[in-house]
C-alpha cells in the first residue's frame, strides 16, 4: 500500500549539518520526498504537535529542545511508509536502536534523536496536515 508519513529532522541534526545526509538516507531507502520545508517552531507549534504527550514529564524539555533550532519537515511517500520509515528511523530507546538506522547513526540520546516519524496512519494524516496544505504536497 502506497502511503505517506511525516518525517522531521530535529534541531540536533540541523545544527550538526546532517540535513543532506539524512534526506539522502531517506531517498536511498526508497522513500520519495513529496513536500519539504525548514521551520523554526514556536513553543505553541511544538506543544500542538506533541499534544498526545500532554502532561508527561518529558514534554517540557522535549519542547525546549524542538524549538532550540530549525527543523526540517518532510512528507515521505513509499510502500507502507509509516511502518517502513519507523524501521529506518530506529527505536525510541537508545539500547533498542538497530545498526543502520538513522537514530543509531546520528542520534545523541533519548531526546536528541535526530528524527521523528509518524507512529500510525492516523497520526501521519494529522501531522502532515499540521505542517502542509494539500497544494504543498506534490502529486
Ligand atoms: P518516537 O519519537 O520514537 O515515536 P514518542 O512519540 O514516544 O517517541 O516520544 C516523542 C519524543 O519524546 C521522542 N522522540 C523523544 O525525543 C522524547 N521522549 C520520549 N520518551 C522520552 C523519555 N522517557 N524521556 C525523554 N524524552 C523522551
Amino acid at each position: 500500500m502506497l502511503q505517506h508519513t511525516l518525517a522531521i529532522i530535529k534541531p540536533d541534526a540541523t545544527q550538526r549539518h546532517l540535513v543532506g545526509e539524512i534526506l539522502a538516507c531517506m531517498e536511498k531507502n526508497g522513500f520519495t520526498i513529496k513536500a519539504l520545508k525548514m521551520l523554526q517552531l514556536t513553543p505553541e507549534q511544538a506543544e500542538g504537535f506533541y499534544a498526545e504527550h500532554k502532561g508527561k514529564d518529558f514534554l517540557p524539555p522535549l519542547i525546549e529542545f524542538m524549538v532550540s533550532g530549525p527543523v526540517v519537515v518532510a512528507v515521505l511517500e513509499g510502500e507502507n511508509a509509516v511502518e517502513n520509515y519507523r524501521e529506518l528511523m530506529g527505536a525510541t530507546k537508545v539500547a533498542d536502536r538497530k545498526l543502520g538506522t538513522i537514530r543509531k547513526m546520528y542520534g545523541l540520546g533519548l531526546r536528541e534523536n535526530s528524527v521523528h516519524g509518524s507512529d500510525s496512519e492516523a497520526s501521519a494524516k494529522r501531522e502532515i496536515a499540521y505542517f502542509f496544505t494539500p497544494n504543498e504536497i506534490m502529486n
